[in-house]
């Protein structure tokens, strides 16, 4: 039987610091009401999807930071999201700021959850890779401090639903091969991704201009590679002063686009999605049983970073 999902980009525009989150919840419903009239089973939005990007802001002040927080998911302001999903009978994939009690203490992730048809969580990741810095840091234009303000998640797990074999990342992730190739070594045949990426590097600016590139590089290869779909989903436009890239886009397991967002504000962009197109690559070129070479590869796990000497060479050179 094939194995179709009808997929939809729910890419946001800016949010404001002063909005709420019901008025975000609203756009968000709006989103998913649009992708549900085009026949979706899915709908995947941003990283951080119900607040501004708060970690461009420097604050020292714990209840002002954990205001950003979700306590409970849903909680009674996102309820309405998993009963319109559950009405609708489609599921989404939304990024928040976590606030877990968990083994006696008080822990804080980048998180994305999965619910399905009928409003039920399946899935819930914790972003790995926190890019930016723990200090202030007043020389750049704004900060990224998700080192200062989130603990790292510890794993990427793939989970069963929608027909087939789902994973996410988020943001930062998409740029780190390991992340798709740990999910492929899981079967993973649907990646979903949302992000905030600002135009601007401040500590690599050489980059700006090539911001949406890398953005589309990284996600085709990591869904070439590992013979999967890449979803791929922007909080877009000029937010709180600062632009962010938009590129929100559906890689197909070839690593071609097969759908992709126009604007920098709230759309959607829709694909229908074959799970079966992953086989011919996991089939052949990337048949990981027959033509991986694991032995090899140690130094992934064994090694964190390149050994530098101290004039800043590589003590291995070969
Ligand atoms: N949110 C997030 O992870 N953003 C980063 C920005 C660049 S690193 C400072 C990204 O990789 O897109």
């Amino acid at each position: 039987m094939a194995r179709f999902v009808n997929v939809a980009i729910g890419q946001l525009g800016p949010i404001a610091r002063n909005e709420t989150r019901p008025q975000v919840v609203v756009r968000l419903a709006a989103l998913m009401h649009q992708a549900s009239a085009m026949g979706c089973d899915l709908i995947v939005y941003p990283e951080l999807a119900l607040t501004t990007f708060f970690p461009r802001w420097y604050m020292e002040d714990q209840n002002e930071i954990d205001a950003f927080f979700e306590r409970e998911m849903p909680g009674p302001e996102t309820q309405p999201l998993f009963d319109l999903a559950k009405a609708l009978g489609m599921g989404f994939c939304l990024g928040y700021a976590e606030l877990a009690a968990e083994n006696g203490g008080i822990h804080r992730y980048n998180t994305s959850i999965l619910v399905d048809r009928n409003g039920a969580c399946v899935s819930k990741y914790r972003k790995v890779h926190l890019p930016g810095h723990v200090e202030h840091e007043p020389w750049r234009r704004f900060q990224h401090l998700e080192k200062r303000y989130f603990e790292p998640g510890d794993r990427f797990g793939v989970v069963a639903a929608f027909g087939g074999v789902l994973g996410m990342a988020i943001c930062n992730d998409r740029r780190w091969p390991e992340t798709y190739r740990v999910m492929g070594l899981q079967g993973v045949e649907m990646v979903l991704i949302g992000y905030n990426t600002p135009v601007h590097n401040p500590p690599a600016s050489e980059h700006d201009d090539l911001s949406l590139f890398h953005n589309q590089l990284v996600m085709q290869a990591g869904a070439y590679q590992n013979g999967s779909w890449v979803v791929g989903v922007a909080k877009a436009g000029i937010e709180e002063s600062v632009d962010q890239i938009g590129g929100s886009c559906i890689v197909a397991p070839s690593g071609e686009i097969v759908a992709a967002c126009t604007t920098k504000g709230d759309e959607i962009a829709l694909a229908r999605c074959d799970l079966d197109l992953c086989n011919s690559y996991k089939r052949t070129t990337f048949n990981f049983d027959v033509h991986r070479q694991p032995s090899a590869y140690g130094m992934i796990v064994e090694r964190k970073g390149v050994h530098l000497k101290a004039d800043g060479t590589p003590l291995a050179t070969c």
